[in-house]
């Protein structure tokens, strides 16, 4: 699976003032703590209380990439901000994301492409977040369709069914999980699925465990990648270990160390 670490947002007070004080050793040791973990790549999110996030996501940038070469996943719901973050990045990039809505495609489908940008797609749209599987479905599809017409490589799209809290949206979690089956077979080539998976556990007790139930469901239904806490050992076990029981490696005794030392 393909890890994207999620510890650099402003959500998070230690980064928020990392970011405030432009303290760029705190961002720089959380970027490689992160990857230390296991981290793939790194989501760069300048948080809600960022009141200038065009520059703090290039400062952001520049700081990750003064330590390392991993691909940074721009994370931003305003393409001002993405494509600021683009002009900074020198590595690899995710864009992070667009939605189901004719605005947001027409201009995050052709960026992504021009730059040779892997795309997050959220299935979601102006009516708001979907209530059950179908409505993802029929977001998912006008997103593939779209990135077809714009010649967007469909293998480069990771579609987010958008999970939500357990607390509240317990109903949801079975179609949440069968729509990451669904979207992979909506075209040939599939598109990739992806989920932020912190968001199911936000509010509930035990949140660690939440997190890795739900991302052991989630490999059994195909996920490709996942935004997560990559210093929560115990989700990387899990996540490990639901790899080896899916035959994506193959076991030995020592199977958590053999991975981590790949
Ligand atoms: N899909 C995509 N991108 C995303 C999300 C998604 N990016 C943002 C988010 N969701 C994923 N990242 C996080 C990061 C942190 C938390 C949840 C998701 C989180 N934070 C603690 C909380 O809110 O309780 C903050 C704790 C603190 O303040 O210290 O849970 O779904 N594509």
């Amino acid at each position: 699976m393909f890890i994207i670490g999620e510890l650099i947002n402003g959500m998070y007070a230690n980064i928020g003032k990392a970011i405030r004080e432009k303290n760029k050793a705190e961002i720089q040791k959380c970027a490689l703590e992160q990857i230390k973990c296991g981290a793939d790549a790194l989501d760069v999110n300048c948080g809600p209380a960022s009141k200038e996030p065009i520059t703090d996501i290039q400062w952001l940038v520049e700081a990750i990439q003064e330590v390392t070469d991993v691909p940074i996943s721009l994370d931003s719901s305003k393409p001002q901000v993405i494509e600021s973050g683009l002009k900074a990045a020198r590595n690899k990039v995710i864009i992070n994301s667009v939605t189901a809505d004719p605005d947001k495609l027409d201009i995050l489908v052709p960026m992504a492409k021009q730059h040779n940008a892997k795309l997050i797609a959220l299935t979601i749209s102006a009516k708001g977040i979907p209530k059950d599987k179908d409505q993802r479905l029929e977001l998912a599809a006008t997103i593939v369709a779209d990135c077809i017409d714009k010649g967007f490589p469909v293998e480069d799209l990771f579609l987010d069914p958008i999970v939500l809290p357990l607390n509240v949206a317990q109903a949801q979690m079975k179609d949440i999980l069968e729509s990451i089956h669904e979207f992979k077979i909506i075209s040939d080539p599939s598109p990739k699925t992806i989920v932020g998976l912190s968001n199911v556990s936000q509010g509930t007790n035990a949140r660690s465990l939440v997190n890795r139930t739900f991302l052991t469901m989630a490999a059994a239904y195909g996920l490709d990648a996942a935004i997560l806490d990559p210093l929560d050992k115990d989700l990387m076990d899990a996540q490990i270990t639901a790899e080896l029981i899916l035959n994506k490696h193959i076991y030995c005794d020592s199977f958590l160390y053999a991975y981590r030392k790949k």
